[in-house]
């Protein structure tokens, strides 16, 4: 059976003005994970400020949190086996510089604070993250036509 394990994953101001929208939904789409959720959003700095709650402290945070502001955001929720690690997998390092080629960080970004995309870092905060950004409802179930060739019964 295929795991409805779900993950956070958004497309940063900057992923949205460069035109990759359709690239990274491509990347996890081909994997195999199935889309769930999607919407574009500006949703102010204090949903921003909670989203990054555990950041506060940091010397970044103000500029992260402009940045997050600075533009809509794609706002998605992705569906399928072991999909928080292997979303985390797919965008690379945090560090762009750091992360491999054949990533979205490492195929389209150089600087932390430009690094084009979000993905939820544990199954719980996936599904914190899930519940600030959609409401009920707005996360679809629906059965793949693909199913049964990506995964095994
Ligand atoms: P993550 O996005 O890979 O989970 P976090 O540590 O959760 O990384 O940090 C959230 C975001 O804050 C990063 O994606 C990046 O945009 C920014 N950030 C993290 N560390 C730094 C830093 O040292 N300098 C500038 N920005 C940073
Ligand atoms: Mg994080």
């Amino acid at each position: 059976m295929p795991s409805t394990e779900q993950t956070f994953i958004a497309i940063k101001p900057d992923g949205v003005q460069r035109g990759l929208i359709a690239p990274i939904i491509a990347r996890f789409e081909n994997r195999g994970f199935k889309l769930t959720a999607i919407k574009l959003v500006t949703p102010g700095k204090a949903h921003l400020e909670k989203h990054y709650e555990d950041l506060k402290d940091k010397k970044f945070f103000p500029d992260l949190v402009e940045y997050m502001n600075s533009g809509p955001i794609c706002a998605m929720v992705w569906e399928g086996m072991d999909a928080v690690k292997t979303g985390r997998t797919i965008l690379g390092a945090t560090n762009p510089l750091a992360s491999a080629p054949g990533t979205i960080r490492g195929d389209y970004a150089l600087v932390m604070g430009r690094n084009i995309c979000h993905g939820s870092d544990s199954v719980e905060n996936a599904q914190k993250e899930i519940a600030l950004w959609f409401k009920e409802g707005e996360v679809v179930s629906w059965k793949s036509a693909q199913e049964s060739w990506i995964y095994e019964n």
